[in-house]
């Protein structure tokens, strides 16, 4: 691992600089993203960021975000990937990527594998936007923007500073952040509270049909593609719906599923402690933090639900 003064330099020497993000963003990805992005610019920079996916309506609220593209061709000088916890996350991103003549990684999750000479990785870290501050910060690039940009971030990833994973200093930063006279109501009623009408039906749609196991300990939703297609959302939508299983008195383990595809589905997985949901994503190959993370299933709807309530109920 590397310390800032590594990357303030690499930073430094590139005028041509493209930052990525992972896979279907969450509010993390793209304010650790855009942040940096119009920090970099300010500093005279040329700056892309560039993400596989298409921005949801809901993730359109952040300043910006209708910059970010899919990845051109061009070998750019400097690449920096945040939020992005392997190389495969960041999608179709990857060969753009690795064709950039350096590579920086920024990233928080527990889960990650180095995959760049140089990255900046703090698990304590409840967002990635915790650590984009903290460099900008040393490169005294905060201003307004950049500020809503990150409290966006931490609001996201920190369930509006409610999961375990804040600490007095993710309350510090917010404080500072907020010093620069944006409206952070307005960020977290835009970034995390609002939704729209589409997304409202099909979390009333999924929740309906919610399942529960072992004395209400373990509960699951299905995404159907079926459910998509009556709703018109997409999988993006699914954001943030799992949080009302994990706030059941009684349940330690939420499962969401979300299909992809025939017989592949996203399993997103949220727990209390101390059972470890990126140990239990881990065992399908994916990852995440202690209390939130997911991976790709393959196989029969019904299999894959005997198989994870097993693996649930083995560890609550
Ligand atoms: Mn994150």
């Amino acid at each position: 691992m590397s310390g800032f003064a590594d990357i303030i330099k690499m930073i430094n020497r590139a005028n041509d600089v493209a930052i990525y993000c992972h896979t279907n963003p969450d509010g993390d990805a793209l304010g650790s993203m855009l942040a940096l992005a119009f920090a970099l610019e300010k500093k005279g920079k040329k700056v892309k960021a560039y993400c596989d996916t298409s921005i949801s309506k809901r993730n359109a609220k952040f300043l910006g975000s209708e910059r970010i593209s899919a990845p051109d061709s061009v070998a750019h000088e400097l690449g920096i990937s945040v939020d992005s916890s392997d190389l495969d996350r960041l999608g179709n991103c990857v060969k753009s990527f690795l064709s950039c003549k350096s590579q920086i990684a920024i990233d928080h999750h527990k889960s990650f594998k180095r995959f760049t000479e140089i990255c900046y990785v703090d698990k304590d870290a409840c967002a990635c936007a915790q650590i984009i501050f903290s460099l900008l910060k040393e490169m005294k690039l905060i201003d307004k923007t950049v500020a809503q940009l990150l409290f966006g971030g931490i609001v996201t990833d920190s369930g509006c500073f409610a999961y375990p994973s804040v600490t007095p200093k993710t309350h510090e930063i917010a404080a500072e952040l907020m010093e620069l006279g944006f409206d952070a109501a307005d960020v977290i009623y835009d970034t995390f509270r609002s939704t729209s009408k589409a997304r409202f039906d099909l979390k009333r749609r999924v929740l309906q049909n919610a399942k529960f196991f072992s004395e209400d300990k373990i509960a699951v939703i299905v995404f159907t593609a079926e459910d998509f297609k009556a709703t018109g959302t997409s999988a993006v939508d699914t954001e943030g719906i799992i949080n009302e299983l994990i706030d059941v008195e009684t349940v330690k383990v939420a499962y969401a599923l979300s299909q992809v595809g025939d017989k592949n589905y996203k399993l997103s997985v949220r727990s209390k402690n101390p059972v470890d949901a990126s140990e239990i994503a881990g065992l399908f190959g994916g990852g995440g933090h202690m209390n939130a993370a997911g991976c790709r299933v393959n196989g029969y709807l019904e299999d894959i639900l005997e198989r994870i309530v097993k693996i649930a109920n083995d560890r609550i």
